[in-house]
């Protein structure tokens, strides 16, 4: 029987009220422990399948961001023991461990991806990345004066939440409509966003308009860094899967009275896209910043060469 919790977070997913690649897995983590809470299986079997059904809820939910297989992988991997209690106990230490190591490497991450950053530089940021905001927030502590240029983000308009906390870190904001990011990039010492993928080639999955502005920024000179957590690897595109692109709805970009004014027309809204390793200067994670072309080697280090599926159905 799967928890309320379980699906409670799993709508939240698929609906964005929790979004973005860090948050998704510690809410995902969360919710199998609250499913080894609540499960009321009488065998190990029964209760590891319960989590089992837990993972693969969570799994459907969104495709793109890796960190939440990742996550769900992490907990499942470590479910050891006799009994159900023995196994309820094992899924609970497991998530709070996931959930530490996560905050943990966020705060690493930050204080290296800082080091990047002068005292007196502007950023200019894409979507909202608690990654990325981390190197922010360690060069702002670190005493450093840091100015951005915040992309709105269509279609969701992310970049408000972006813009919110760097006001809550008292960095000043200039808000720009996408459109305008090359305009602006003579201004800008650094492009810094986060990513939902790592793709083995060093290719950066992000939020769609990404790519653009590393083409653009490339253009410019302006070196483009790229906040992720090695959570974000994609262990699958080692054997050379390809990451899926989530297509959302049609009405993120039209609304119905929109489209009743425009006539029949096809809509394509992809939520991420692909920044091919080329445009990328250095993808900063807690373990040190890499090339992204470097980025196989770590991904070796820590997945192996493949990965299993947990979650899948005996
Ligand atoms: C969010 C997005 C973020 C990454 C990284 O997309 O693309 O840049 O997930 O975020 P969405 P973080 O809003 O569609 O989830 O660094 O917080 O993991």
């Amino acid at each position: 029987m799967l928890a309320p919790q379980v699906d409670t977070t799993a709508d939240d997913i698929a609906e964005m009220e929790v979004r973005g690649a860090a948050t998704i897995a510690r809410a995902a983590a969360e919710a199998l422990e609250a499913q080894a809470r609540a499960s009321e299986a009488d065998t190990p079997a029964a209760f590891r399948e319960d989590l089992r059904a837990a993972a693969r809820r969570l799994r459907d939910t969104r495709p793109t961001a890796v960190s939440l297989p990742n996550a769900l992988r992490y907990v499942l991997n470590e479910v050891d023991g006799d009994s159900v209690e023995e196994l309820r106990e094992a899924t609970v230490e497991a998530s709070q461990r996931f959930r530490a190591q996560l905050e943990r490497a966020q705060d690493d991450l930050g204080a290296i991806g800082a080091n990047r950053l002068r005292d007196g530089d502007t950023i200019m940021t894409h979507c909202h990345s608690t990654d990325a905001l981390a190197c922010v927030e360690a060069a702002v502590d670190d005493g450093k004066e840091i100015e951005a240029i915040v992309k709105e983000t269509r279609p969701r308009k992310q970049g408000h939440i972006t813009a919110r906390q760097l006001r809550e870190m008292d960095v000043p904001v200039t808000m720009v409509v996408d459109n305008a990011a090359r305009r602006y990039l003579d201004d800008v010492d650094h492009v810094l966003v986060g990513a939902d993928s790592i793709a083995a080639d060093g290719s950066v999955i992000n939020k769609v308009g990404t790519s653009i502005l590393a083409v653009a920024a490339r253009e410019r000179g302006v070196p483009v860094m790229v906040a992720a957590q090695t959570l974000k690897l994609h262990p699958d595109t080692l054997t050379g899967h390809t990451v899926e692109i989530e297509m959302r709805d049609e009405s993120e970009v039209l609304s119905d009275e929109e489209r009743a004014d425009i006539g029949d027309v096809t809509v394509e809204n992809p939520a991420f896209d692909v920044t091919p390793p080329r445009y990328v200067d250095a993808i900063v994670t807690e373990r040190g910043q890499f090339p992204p072309e470097s980025i196989v080697t770590l991904m070796r280090e820590l997945y192996g060469e493949g990965t299993s599926e947990p979650w899948a159905e005996e």
